[in-house]
């Protein structure tokens, strides 16, 4: 929920999030930053005080609770690598700092001596120990960093968060990255983490190294298929890539940073594309995804609309990816088929696939401008399915439209630059 502001998370997870069936809601950067209207001031920490544009410490432990109560877990990006890169300024709790010196957490020795950017890609040691973006580049590699950071990291779960995405963390040695995981209290929970890996083709440092990370090949591959550059028949087995093993893969379709890229997928790609690639990166079985909610706009630096008091009606500027029905209708889906393995998979041509999860779901993606009418062969029960893509099952009946699978097979038309969805958790009957 990129950039909502606390209580409006709060609100969102019972609203909809929690009834959707989404596990996670993942937040911006809840800890102390530079002031200002921008919304990457969130990646330039100041302190640990959890005092940010999005809300207080007691509006955070509020969103924590409320996500909860809708059975949400909650997900926080979290800031390891660095602190802010700014020469001098003053946070969003009141806490005045210079570059290297945030009074009362870290001085001058907590930092890397490198105090340039990141020139030379092909060396891992600048890559980690140099200053991304001008970033006050933190010594993960001491005791007193690790121990702080871990107390930070403590800190959110004693609030009872659930997951950490690590921002940066390609600009961390694994090893400086799992001395501190390895310092947090879980209780026994199993954390969803996610790392933000960013592959460079040829580049020392890979996202292999790191267990459970951020694919970005995959939201490449998915641009490159439904663009037309590659073909989609060609994305059926995606553990065959060297990519990392599905079970540690997040994946998704875009993120904060890809959307104000260009080149990239985004919500008002033309083709469907971004809609069609949501679907399949819901509907396939490799790795766990992550649906992206933004706000439009012109200017890439432009903070959230309505001051991040993130809703979902008309004309707000917050896009709520989540709330579409081709988004939230095959987020049930996949909690339906959970792990079922992919089967009858069928591609007539290199832009139209299909295929089902074992005998609980079925999906057909037409990335072609012509409709695609053709008979699936599918092992999902006898019976009349809804449409998840165009509507969903309530009191007994399909909001959009519905198929029949007999004998094992059903007839469709995919319409041109769309797709069907039938899954047994929205059988009619
Ligand atoms: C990330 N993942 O590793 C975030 O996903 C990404 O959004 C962050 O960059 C980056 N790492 C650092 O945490 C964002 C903006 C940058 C911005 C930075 C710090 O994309 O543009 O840099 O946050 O606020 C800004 C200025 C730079 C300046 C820097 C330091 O744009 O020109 O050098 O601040 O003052
Ligand atoms: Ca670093």
């Amino acid at each position: 929920m990129f950039e909502w502001n606390w209580d409006s998370v709060a609100a969102e997870c019972q609203n909809f999030i929690g009834p959707a069936g989404y596990g996670f809601v993942q937040v911006n950067p809840p800890q102390e930053s530079i002031s200002g209207d921008q919304w990457w001031t969130d990646y330039q920490a100041v302190s640990y005080q959890l005092t940010s544009k999005h809300g207080n410490r007691e509006q955070f432990q509020n969103m924590v609770n409320a996500c909860h109560n809708a059975g949400v877990s909650v997900i926080v990006d979290t800031i390891w690598n660095h602190m802010a890169g700014l020469d001098s300024g003053s946070g969003t709790a009141g806490s005045s700092f210079t570059k290297y010196n945030y009074p009362g957490i870290y001085q001058n020795q907590d930092f890397h001596t490198c105090r340039h950017g990141i020139n030379n890609w092909n060396s891992a040691s600048e890559i980690q120990t140099c200053e991304l973006a001008g970033l006050a580049d933190l010594a993960t590699d001491t005791e007193y960093v690790r121990s702080r950071v871990a107390q930070y990291g403590n800190d959110l779960l004693s609030l009872g968060v659930d997951g950490l995405r690590l921002d940066a963390a390609k600009h961390m040695p694994v090893a400086d990255i799992s001395n501190i995981l390895s310092r947090l209290n879980t209780n026994g929970k199993t954390l969803y983490i996610t790392q933000e890996v960013v592959y460079g083709g040829g580049q020392p440092v890979t996202p292999n190294e790191y267990t459970q990370t951020g694919i970005f090949r995959f939201m490449d591959a998915l641009r490159d298929a439904f663009t037309g550059k590659s073909n989609l028949s060609d994305l059926k087995d995606l553990d065959n890539r060297g990519w990392v093993p599905g079970s540690q893969a997040n994946v998704f379709v875009a993120n904060h940073d890809s959307e104000r890229s260009s080149g990239t997928l985004t919500s008002t790609s033309p083709s469907n594309a971004y809609t069609l690639a949501s679907i399949f990166s819901l509907a396939h079985p490799y790795g766990t995804p992550t649906v992206l909610s933004s706000y439009s706009f012109s200017n890439a630096d432009a903070g959230p609309p309505n001051g991040g008091s993130g809703n979902c009606n008309q004309g707000s500027g917050f896009i709520c990816q989540h709330r579409w029905q081709e988004i939230a209708g095959m987020v049930k889906f996949r909690n339906t088929v959970g792990t079922a393995p992919m089967t009858n998979w069928v591609a007539p041509d290199s832009q139209r696939i299909a295929f089902g999860r074992g005998s609980l779901g079925f999906v057909a993606i037409n990335n072609e401008d012509s409709a695609w009418s053709a008979t699936f062969k599918t092992s999902l029960p006898d019976g009349t399915y809804c449409d998840v893509i165009k509507g969903q099952l309530s009191n007994g009946q399909c909001s959009g439209s519905t198929f029949t699978v007999s004998g094992g097979s059903f007839t469709a038309t995919v319409p041109q630059r769309g797709a069907i969805a039938i899954h047994t958790g929205a059988k009619r009957s």
